[in-house]
């Protein structure tokens, strides 16, 4: 004998819950691929630094592999360097202190990572600027809430007086401490939460790249040499992880 269908009657409490359900599902793709689009649209590289710290040369070696004469850039170069089968945007910055802050304030939300590169021959002589300029960028609430990874580049390494990294580092790290203090003490009068938040690491204890929330790396370089060669090999190995 066949069954005899009986009609599901949906109850209000009924259509409430699948309307609740379709409604959450929607809203889950919808956020999932937002989520998706604001991943692949990060793409970019910044090589950021002080003027005449070689990140044109650098950009020219990792994006058209050669050699160039170089001017003070006045404005970014933009090209692709691929890596496993995916593209990477590279920017290159003007180093200039009047340009500086203005390019990296618009590419800093495209910015999967960031190599900050230094002239390793004339770091003790610049050392304050090139200490603001990194503070400012590990500190800012962007690049720190959106785990961007920082590689300094210790550039110029083909010359004879140039610093290698763990002397950079312990240079860097000693500034880094010293003007942590100066901006603590400009900030005494914000209120103690707003404060914590624009100071780098924890004030209690010595600066320590390794103590922070954005992740610094620290490798070495030459985009140019007198004999012909160039390694930037380090730049590589770190570009390979995105
Ligand atoms: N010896 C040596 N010279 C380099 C190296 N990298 C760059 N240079 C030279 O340093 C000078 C500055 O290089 P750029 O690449 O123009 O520097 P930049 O950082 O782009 O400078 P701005 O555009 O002013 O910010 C040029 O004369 C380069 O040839 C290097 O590894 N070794
Ligand atoms: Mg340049």
């Amino acid at each position: 004998m066949a069954d005899k269908k009986v009609p599901v009657k949906l109850e209000g409490t009924d259509f409430t819950q699948i309307f609740i359900a379709v409604f959450v599902i929607v809203i889950s793709l919808v956020l999932f691929a937002l989520y998706k689009r604001r991943k692949s649209s990060k793409r970019g590289i910044l090589l950021t630094g002080l003027c005449d710290s070689g990140k044109t040369l650098i950009y020219s070696q990792l994006v058209h592999n050669k050699n160039v004469q170089t001017h003070t850039s006045i404005k970014e170069n933009i090209g692709s360097y691929i890596v496993n089968n995916d593209v990477l945007k590279i920017v290159d910055i003007p180093g200039h202190e009047r340009l500086r802050d203005k390019f990296f304030e618009q590419y800093k939300s495209t910015a999967k990572g960031i190599v900050f590169v230094i002239d390793s021959v004339t770091l003790q002589q610049d050392i304050r600027d090139v200490a603001e300029f990194l503070y400012n960028i590990l500190v800012d609430s962007l690049i720190a809430s959106s785990s961007t990874d920082v590689l300094i580049l210790c550039n110029k390494q083909d010359q004879t007086f140039a610093k290698g990294t763990t002397a950079v580092k312990s240079i860097l790290e000693k500034e880094l401490n010293t003007l942590r203090v100066t901006k603590s003490k400009q900030l005494d009068s914000v209120d103690p939460k707003a404060k914590r938040a624009s100071i780098l690491g924890n004030p209690d204890e010595d600066f320590d790249f390794d103590a922070l929330k954005v992740k610094v790396d620290i490798s070495e370089s030459y985009a140019y040499h007198k004999n012909g060669s160039v390694d930037i090999e380090g730049l590589k190995k770190w570009l390979a992880r995105f």
